[in-house]
């Protein structure tokens, strides 16, 4: 098998709102996360608010709606698991030394944009927040541990989002171009590799995914996206100007359909779902404009193409010097009638017979890791991160505090073996960092016992627990797989 490059980087993946906690230390100001609640596999979580007379409420985060003159708000009663994370904002030396054991030559972790700015508006930042995140990058520094480092990860301050209307408002492209430029300036000699947003392909999946939704629900969300696009551009152009030495790089969630039958209608299909729900972020983002099909999808939406195409040549100044995206899982997609459909991380599809599913039904799919790793290779021509890729499970604390997760083994140790086939390919991957090397909350559930970790926290949904860390037997095995350069499987 082809070997691992020389200075590949091996690593692991966080972000601050599932992580950090700290939610109203040192100066941070809200985020939406902080007024989500839990839910389970089969229950969504819950965004809360007051309204002008007292009365309180919630809707689903999933597509829910808030009510008109209601304001977000903590509310009695209910627990907030991103309030507390696990726990990086206090433990992040203790961490990061664990890190440093297993061997990582590179962290993944994100800025809270409202711990830097706590309503996003403020003329100077919170010097606090700055503080923080240069001490941070200063002991992965220690330990030659490389930050990657996403700018905006599902962390909008909250003023942004309910005060000004979030991306919809172009005036938030300003407000986060500022935001980059103090990071930038306060961290340049710390951080070299940046990523824009995280998934930014996850705002328009609603219309992807929901036939029939009405258009002015989806209209909106496309207008916002293409804001962020113009954001990150115009961040892009400074970084290239400004920063020489910075590297840029676009975060897509990975999606792949493979057409269910042999069908030509559904390989359109197949088709028409990778543009709708991934090539269209990604084309724009890594070309510098949009695709031919961009077309097509504001038609079917009854987008006004003039808004897109005002801003051709900002998008064209920002194409990205890398690629990074999510991988979790493959879906099915069919015209034809079929009963069963299964989710995984933002995707709605068919079962795929061929495949084993997870106990929160994502399917396991190291090719489709591989097939899609070609595909990057050959439509962008440019070096490749994987930044997320994992298994989401129930792990089990032995009697002598030992945790055999052979089940997270297997499953990263198939995504090796992809990437290990796909770097024999020809494909140029750079970096593999799997997501939540340490347990923190689930994005979309948010339970703590959809554990990620090659590190365990003791801490329950309820934020009980000691909050002391554990190695697994992950964390053994990752750490070989480390030292031998991905040899040692
Ligand atoms: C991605 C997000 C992450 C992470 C991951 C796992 O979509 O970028 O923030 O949470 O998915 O998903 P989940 O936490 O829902 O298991």
């Amino acid at each position: 098998m082809a070997k691992f490059p020389k200075g590949f980087f091996w690593g692991g993946a966080t972000a601050a709102n599932q992580y950090e906690g700290g939610w109203n230390e040192g100066g941070r100001g809200p985020a939406v996360t902080d007024v989500t609640t839990g839910g389970t596999a089969t229950s969504p979580r819950y965004v809360t608010y007051v309204m002008p007379d007292g009365t309180t409420g919630k809707y689903s985060q999933f597509g829910g709606q808030k009510p008109e003159g209601a304001r977000l708000a903590v509310l009695d009663g209910y627990y907030y698991p991103n309030h507390l994370g696990t726990d990086f904002y206090h433990r992040y030396k203790e961490d990061i030394a664990l890190f440093a054991e297993m061997g990582f030559k590179m962290f993944r972790m994100s800025i809270s944009w409202s711990r830097i700015y706590p309503k996003g508006i403020e003329e100077e930042p919170n010097r606090e927040g700055i503080e923080f995140y240069r001490n941070v990058f200063t002991e992965l520094r220690k330990y030659d541990i490389e930050p990657l480092v996403t700018i905006s990860h599902y962390d909008t301050p909250m003023y942004i989002v309910e005060d000004l209307g979030d991306w919809k408002n172009e005036k938030v492209i300003d407000l986060f171009v500022k935001f980059c430029r103090t990071i930038f300036e306060e961290y340049k000699d710390l951080v070299k590799y940046w990523l824009t947003f995280n998934e930014i392909n996850t705002s328009v999946l609603l219309g992807v995914f929901m036939p029939g939704i009405p258009n002015e629900v989806v209209a909106p969300a496309y207008y916002g996206l293409h804001n962020e696009f113009v954001a990150s551009a115009k961040v892009v152009k400074i970084a290239h100007e400004e920063y020489p030495d910075f590297k840029m790089g676009c975060m897509i969630a990975g999606m792949l359909f493979y057409p269910l039958t042999p069908d030509p209608e559904d390989e359109m299909a197949a088709l028409h779902m990778m543009q709708d729900s991934f090539w269209y972020c990604s084309d724009v983002q890594m070309k510098g404009h949009y695709p031919s099909y961009a077309k097509r999808i504001w038609k079917k939406f009854g987008l006004d193409p003039a808004f897109f195409e005002k801003d051709a040549e900002i998008l064209k100044e920002g194409a990205m010097d890398f690629f990074s995206f999510s991988y979790y899982q493959s879906s099915c997609t069919t015209t034809h009638d079929v009963e069963v459909e299964v989710g995984g991380n933002f995707s709605m599809g068919q079962k795929n017979p061929y495949l084993k599913y997870s106990d929160w039904g994502w399917s396991m799919d190291p090719q489709g890791l591989r097939y899609l790793l070609n595909e990057l290779q050959d439509r962008y021509e440019k070096p490749i991160m994987v930044v997320e890729n994992g298994l989401g499970a129930y792990d089990t604390v032995e009697e002598d505090g030992s945790i055999h997760d052979d089940y997270r083994i297997d499953y990263l140790k198939g995504h090796v073996e992809a990437l290990a086939q796909a770097i024999e390919d020809g494909v140029d991957v750079i970096a593999y960092t799997p997501w939540g090397c340490i347990d923190l909350v689930s994005a979309g559930t948010g339970e703590i016992r959809k554990r990620y970790g090659f590190i365990y926290v003791d801490v329950d949904d309820d934020g009980k627990g000691s909050l002391d860390r554990s190695r697994k037997d992950s964390f053994f095995w990752y750490k070989k797989v480390i030292e031998s350069n991905g040899e040692e499987l």
